[in-house]
């Protein structure tokens, strides 16, 4: 609201200025003509870059398919240019992507769209040896300053906490998952029934703890 507040302030200073130079010669008319148009293009550039915003943003997959939705509020009319990143979240866990994306073997998709204001929706295939794999998608718009992200956790067998690796936290978050001490999303439950009988309770536990201890050679 400062910003547009700003605008509002130059374009009042504008019709003072027109009404004062009808007295004046023709050739300071045209200076402070200019010198209008000059501010009020700085006033609507400096609100509509300040106004873009992402909200709501999702992300999920299924199998091997990729959903990311979000909504753009003051965008121009005629949308904006948007850029989808998605990256291996094992690497990159950042509020922001790297620079220096051209270099990196964890590039997962990349993408540019014009979105439209209101809700917007990508949808995209990864590879079949990304599907459980955890990711981070990050949205952006062309002036670099407006960014979202969002996680999609990993879906592998055993790898509860979604981060890509099994280890001793998984059986930690289980054992509580499993005496009710927290709760688990669909995700980690789809991962969480490592001896596949269709119950998620201490036969998991025990079994991911004999895996991650090396007494049994796989899930
Ligand atoms: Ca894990
Ligand atoms: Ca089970």
């Amino acid at each position: 609201m400062g910003v547009i507040y700003i605008g509002g302030d130059i374009m009042r200073k504008g019709h003072a200025i027109r009404g004062y130079a009808s007295f004046l010669p023709k050739r300071t008319k045209t200076f402070f003509g200019i010198l209008l148009a000059l501010a009020m293009i700085l006033a609507s550039v400096s609100v509509s870059m300040a106004a873009v915003a992402f909200s709501n943003m999702t992300a999920s997959r299924n199998d091997t398919t990729v959903t990311v939705s979000f909504t753009v509020s003051g965008a121009p009319a005629a949308g904006m240019e948007v850029t989808l990143l998605v990256m291996e979240k094992t690497n990159e866990s950042g509020p922001t992507p790297p620079s220096n994306i051209e270099n990196r073997k964890d590039v997962v998709y990349i993408d540019q769209k014009t979105m439209m204001n209101g809700a917007n929706n990508f949808t995209f295939k990864i590879s079949d040896s990304l599907k459980n794999t955890p990711l981070r998608v990050y949205i952006g718009g062309n002036n670099g300053a407006t960014v979202a992200y969002a996680d999609i956790a990993g879906n592998q067998l055993g790898d509860v906490n979604g981060d890509g690796k099994i280890n001793i936290g998984d059986v930690d978050l289980l054992y509580q998952y499993v005496r009710g001490r927290r709760t688990l999303a669909a995700e980690q439950i789809a991962a969480s029934d490592v001896n596949k009988d269709g119950k998620i309770n201490i036969g998991d536990v025990d079994r991911l703890y004999q895996f991650i201890r090396g007494r049994i050679p796989n899930l």
